[in-house]
Formats: structure tokens, C-alpha cells, sequence
């Protein structure tokens, strides 16, 4: 058996317990004992297992040539990217800038993209999490993916069929998008965003005291297909994930800081804390009936769900849960929000046929709406399905993911003897986020699960004190799960999100009346230019415009003059027509670079603040002559 092997196999764990110990210190111990009693039960012989890994890994093997059979999508964390991964392979396909700058696309620096960014093109950095699809019917339609940014309070939209952020808006009144999700049926009319960090309102510098009534967060609900926002809804505590649900009605949140305190200590006080439940519709009556106010310059109409308004408002309840929770799934069955305990050992499964009568007022507490609460293992972060009753959920202190039915938890909680754990497997290391395929819609296939650990520690060659983070995938489709895959990623898939292939369509070229690219098309219009055919420098005072085509191996420009300080434009279109023939732009000591593929038209804005010769090159290797594919700028001294 090769030492690969080894690692795979779950019942070595007085080699992984060591080193897990070693790394978390105390709290490890009593998860390694956790770990090594739930064994117990099911110890394949090694020679078995290798045998079964082996099986396993000979499914993920897409050989040279072949496609695979989903489309993933993982968030880049806080490098602001979102990455197209091909599951099984977890070959990395593409990677869509999004709150980073990218030099390759010019993502951040073309006109195109810093239009589409707005007023927040100004931040270099972001912090994604959370990406998901956009869903007609609780089944992915592969219209769009959304994403947020919890560094500068940002969602994004991402058009899947050119896999291009189409839409970025900066969330008003707020700090910190956290958790995000879409509703899911009859179709994604709104993304939900959570705002995590309490403010004072307004935050002019005034109040700095979390208790006063006038410091609280909001859940957000933006228009999907707008990119507006809709309306907020004020809350109690803070906010951490969501989720919605499958009749359209109801989504909910958790929340850590219950305390709103602005400490460690503070934040753990309570035994409980809750997860705030929106019923989607009042609040939607509310706002219609324009009991809401507004915040500052802002026009978004604000609606209060605190507490205190919760029996006049009914649109939000609270039910407390144990204690910190982090996230907030929805069963893909319909049935349950289960809320992951984190500082608990438990998730909390509430079930949503119940809620109707919880805002009816028709039930005493609001924890009857629970329908078990689960112990698990130590410190669960996240659960997911697999379409056949089974959830999944990460043991972060564990390093595990634990493999449970959800109807079989209920009937222990209810006092029968039964076991609803039906399975623990060692990850590698410290998992946070689990997705599998499909497994936020009603379509969850149960195939591939994926466990993006934290740490990567000694699972690679290492990389100096920064290592890589470790996606690793499991085959869930037999009655054991098996670790079939490490993937090494860059800092730091947050989540990730698996459709089926058929389920996103692309475009082969661009088509030249979209909307991506159309302000700049007016642009052009306005200076009389056709931008299929024009190759022309047109002066406005300082700003000078340069208009050209590119065909491989040529700018359809291949010299043009300038005076000293100019600002200048180069809008370039792309007129090959043959799929994958991509151009660059780069001007030398500039910091100008971009793509232009077929048929796309782009463009970008510099100072021409040096005087003498400048080349410009393509740099997107498109043709034998790629490199003879260049042109120059004279600058005039002014
Ligand atoms: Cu668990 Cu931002 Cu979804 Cu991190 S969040 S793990
Ligand atoms: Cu055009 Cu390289
Ligand atoms: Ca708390």
C-alpha cells in the first residue's frame, strides 16, 4: 500500500489523531476520542479499503480529452475571484475576477469592468464566501451566480454564459456581507444577504455603543435581476448565514452575537443564541404598504423585525438555538433549516411546515418548531445532502465529516433507539464549508461531496510558511463515503457550488450587441465610429480616443500620436470570429492590459505622462506571429 493510501484510510487515526492533537492542542484530545469511538463499529481491513479507494479514484479519473461531468464553482475568499472547477477531475477550468484586479482579463482596469464596479472600483480587495445559482422551480437555472464580498459590503452577479460579473452593487446602511442565498422558488426574485457586524445608525461618529437601540444590522434583500435593493429588515443580535426555503415564503438566518457584544467573551455569553426566520411575503406587504422608514441619503426602504416589533410587524420570529450557530442549510427534501451548532456539538433541525403556525401565533414556544437537536461531534459548521435523507456536516475541531439520516436523528430524539450516525470520515485538515452536487435543490443527486479544509499542514510539498488550503472530494454515491481526491487550492475557497454540465450553457464568441461591453458601443457611436470596421484616433481637447480592430496577428492600429499628458482611450474589437482566439492589449509602462475575445469590444483609459516611443503588444498568445502583433504610441513632448 503507498503512503497515499495510507492517509486515506480512516481507521489510522492514531497517525492522524497525533498529529490533530498536536495541532489543536486540549480541545483535539476529546475529538480524537470522539473520532476513535466512532470507528468503532464499521473497521474495513486496510487491504479492503485501499481496494475500495482504489475503485473510487478510477471514477474521477477524466482522461485527456474527456469533460467532466459538473461545473464547480468555488469562491476565491479574500483574493476576490471566483474559480471554474471541473468535478470530478477538480481540474481548475477558469477563473472570473471579481472584487480583485486581474491583469490578464483587465478585470478592475478596462472601462467595461470599472462601470460594472461602480462607485467601489476603487477597492482592490475583496472577500467572497458565498457563491450560488441562480434556481427556477428550487432547480438550478443557470442563469446567473451570485457572490458577496464581506471585506467592502459588496454582492456581485455573475452571467453564466459568459461567465463575466455583470452587476456589482455596495449594500447602503451596512458593514460586512456574510452569509448570502437565493430564493429558490417559484424562481430567484431575491438574493438574501446577511449583514453581519452591528453598527450605530447613523455611524456619524456619535454613538459608539452596541447596546443603544439604535445600533443594530439588516438582513438584505436585493432584486436579482436588477441588481437593486429591494428592502432591509432590521434584526436583533447580528447575522451570520442564511438560507431559504423550497415553498418560497420563508428564509432564515443565524445569529452568534445574541450578546451584541464587541468581545470574545461577550460574543459566548449566552447558552443560546437564535436563528431569526423571515416570512418573505409580509415583509414584502410591509414595504408595499409603506410602513418603512429610510436611513440617511439612502432611498431603501427599512423595515424593523427586532423583537420588540416581531408580534406587530409578523415577519420575523426568533428561535433560540445552541450556541454560536454558523450555518444555516436547507434539507434539499424541503423539510428542515438545520442550524450548525459551532460551540455546540449539536445542528438544530427546525422544521419549516411548522412556521406557519409559529407566526400564526398558534404554537407556545418558538422552539416547538424543533424537530431534533442532533449531537454530531465537536465545533459543526455546515451541512449538505444527498438527496436520499442523509445529511452531511463538518466537525471542524474533528477534522471530519460525519455522515447522519435526518429521519432516523428525529426518531432518536424522540426517544427511540436508534443510530442516525451512519458514518465518520477524517479530513484533512479542519474543514469549514461541504457542498454536494446539487445539493441545493430539489435535484440533489448524491454523487460528489466536496470538504474545503482550512489546512492544508502536510498534505502537499510545502510552500514556505503560507501553505495551501485542501479541497478534497469524496464519492458519496455508495453507502460509505470515500476520500478520493486532495486538491491544493489558493487562499481561500470559502464555499463552493456544483451544477450539473448541462445545467450552464456558454457562449462560443461574444455577441456583439451585449450589454457588457454597450457603453462603450455608444461611446464609439457617438464619435461616428463603426467599431467592426474603424481604425481611427479622434481628438477631443486632452482626451484623445483610439479606435481599432484586431485581427490575428495584426492591430488594425499600428502606430498613433499623442501629445504629452493626454488622456487617452484604446477601444479595441475583436473581429475575429473563430472560437478561442483571444487578443490582449498591453501598453509598456502604463499599467494598461486587457482581453479582448472574438467579437468582444473592450477598452481602457491611461495618461500618456511620458514623452518618446511606446509599444504596445498583444498578449494573449493567438497566432503563429503572436509576438510580431504589436504597434506604438509617439508621445509628443508637451
Ligand atoms: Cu462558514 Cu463565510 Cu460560509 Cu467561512 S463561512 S467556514
Ligand atoms: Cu493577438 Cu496575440
Ligand atoms: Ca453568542
Amino acid at each position: 500500500m503507498s503512503e497515499k493510501d495510507s492517509k486515506n484510510t480512516p481507521q489510522a487515526p492514531e497517525k492522524l489523531g497525533l498529529s490533530r492533537r498536536g495541532f489543536l492542542g486540549a480541545s483535539a484530545v476529546t475529538g480524537a476520542a470522539v473520532a476513535a469511538t466512532a470507528f468503532g463499529g464499521a473497521v474495513m481491513s486496510r487491504e479492503s479499503w485501499a481496494a475500495a479507494v482504489k475503485n473510487a479514484q478510477q471514477n474521477i479519473h477524466v482522461a485527456p480529452g474527456e469533460l467532466d461531468d459538473y461545473y464547480g464553482f468555488w469562491s476565491g475568499g479574500h483574493q476576490g475571484e471566483v474559480r471554474v472547477m471541473g468535478v470530478p477531475s477538480m481540474r481548475e477550468l477558469m477563473r472570473i475576477p471579481v472584487f480583485n484586479v486581474d491583469s490578464a482579463t483587465g478585470w478592475g482596469l478596462t472601462n467595461e469592468s470599472r462601470a460594472i464596479m461602480g462607485e467601489s472600483a476603487k477597492f482592490l480587495n475583496g472577500d467572497c464566501h458565498h457563491p450560488h445559482i441562480s434556481m427556477t422551480d428550487g432547480k438550478y437555472d443557470g442563469k446567473y451566480l451570485f457572490i458577496n464580498d464581506k471585506a467592502n459590503t459588496r454582492v456581485a452577479r455573475i452571467r453564466l454564459d459568459i461567465m463575466k460579473c455583470d452587476k456589482m452593487i455596495t449594500v447602503p446602511n451596512c458593514q460586512a456581507i456574510h452569509g448570502l442565498r437565493l430564493q429558490k422558488v417559484p424562481h430567484t426574485k431575491y438574493v438574501f444577504a446577511n449583514a453581519e457586524f452591528v453598527i450605530p445608525h447613523p455611524n456619524d461618529g456619535k454613538i459608539f455603543d452596541l447596546q443603544d437601540e439604535n445600533s443594530y444590522t439588516m438582513y438584505n434583500v436585493i432584486d436579482a435581476e436588477k441588481m437593486e435593493m429591494a428592502f432591509q429588515i432590521i434584526v436583533d443580535g447580528n447575522l451570520d448565514n442564511t438560507d431559504a426555503d423550497y415553498t418560497g415564503r420563508f428564509a432564515a438566518a443565524t445569529c452568534y452575537n445574541s450578546e451584541k457584544a464587541y468581545d470574545l467573551g461577550g460574543m459566548m455569553r449566552n447558552e443560546r443564541d437564535w436563528v431569526v426566520v423571515f416570512d418573505i411575503h409580509a415583509a414584502e406587504k410591509a414595504v408595499k404598504e409603506g410602513k418603512f422608514i429610510t436611513l440617511g441619503d439612502s432611498k431603501v426602504p427599512v423595515i424593523d423585525g427586532r423583537k420588540k416589533a416581531e408580534k406587530d410587524s409578523q415577519f420575523t420570529r426568533y428561535i433560540p438555538v445552541p450556541k454560536n450557530p454558523h450555518g444555516l442549510n436547507t434539507s434539499s427534501d424541503g423539510k428542515y433549516f438545520i442550524a450548525n451548532g459551532k460551540l455546540s456539538p449539536t445542528v438544530s433541525m427546525i422544521e419549516i411546515a411548522k412556521l406557519p403556525d409559529l407566526f400564526a401565533d398558534k404554537l407556545k414556544d418558538p422552539r416547538d418548531t424543533i424537530a431534533a437537536e442532533v449531537e454530531l461531534g465537536l465545533g459543526p459548521l455546515h451541512t449538505t445532502f444527498d438527496g436520499r435523507g442523509n445529511a452531511y456536516t463538518t466537525l471542524f475541531i474533528d477534522s471530519q465529516v460525519v455522515k447522519w439520516n435526518m429521519a432516523d436523528a428525529v426518531r432518536a430524539y424522540n426517544g427511540e433507539k436508534v443510530n442516525y450516525i451512519k458514518q465518520k470520515l477524517d479530513v484533512h485538515y479542519q474543514p469549514g464549508h461541504i457542498h454536494a452536487s446539487l445539493c441545493e435543490t430539489s435535484e440533489a443527486d448524491g454523487k460528489w461531496l466536496v470538504a474545503l479544509c482550512k489546512f492544508g499542514k502536510d498534505r502537499f510539498l510545502p510552500t514556505g510558511p503560507l501553505h495551501p488550503e485542501n479541497d478534497q472530494l469524496i464519492d458519496i454515491s455508495g453507502d460509505e463515503m470515500k476520500l478520493v481526491h486532495d486538491g491544493p487550492t489558493y487562499a481561500e475557497p470559502h464555499d463552493c457550488i456544483m451544477a450539473r454540465r448541462d445545467q450552464i450553457k456558454t457562449k462560443k464568441i461574444w455577441d456583439r450587441n451585449d450589454p457588457f461591453f454597450a457603453p462603450t458601443v455608444e461611446m464609439a457611436k457617438k464619435d461616428g465610429i463603426n467599431l467592426d470596421t474603424d481604425n481611427k484616433v479622434i481628438r477631443d481637447g486632452n482626451k484623445v480616443r483610439v479606435y481599432m480592430t484586431s485581427m490575428a496577428p495584426a492591430f488594425g492600429v499600428q502606430e498613433f500620436t499623442v501629445k504629452q499628458g493626454d488622456e487617452v482611450t484604446v477601444t479595441i474589437t475583436n473581429i475575429d470570429q473563430i472560437e478561442d482566439v483571444s487578443h490582449g492589449f498591453v501598453m509598456v509602462n502604463h499599467g494598461a492590459s486587457m482581453e479582448i475575445s472574438p467579437q468582444q469590444t473592450s477598452s481602457i483609459t491611461f495618461v500618456a505622462d511620458k514623452p518618446g516611443l511606446h509599444w504596445y503588444y498583444c498578449s494573449w498568445f493567438c497566432h503563429a506571429l503572436h509576438m510580431e502583433m504589436v504597434g506604438r504610441m509617439m508621445v509628443e513632448p508637451a
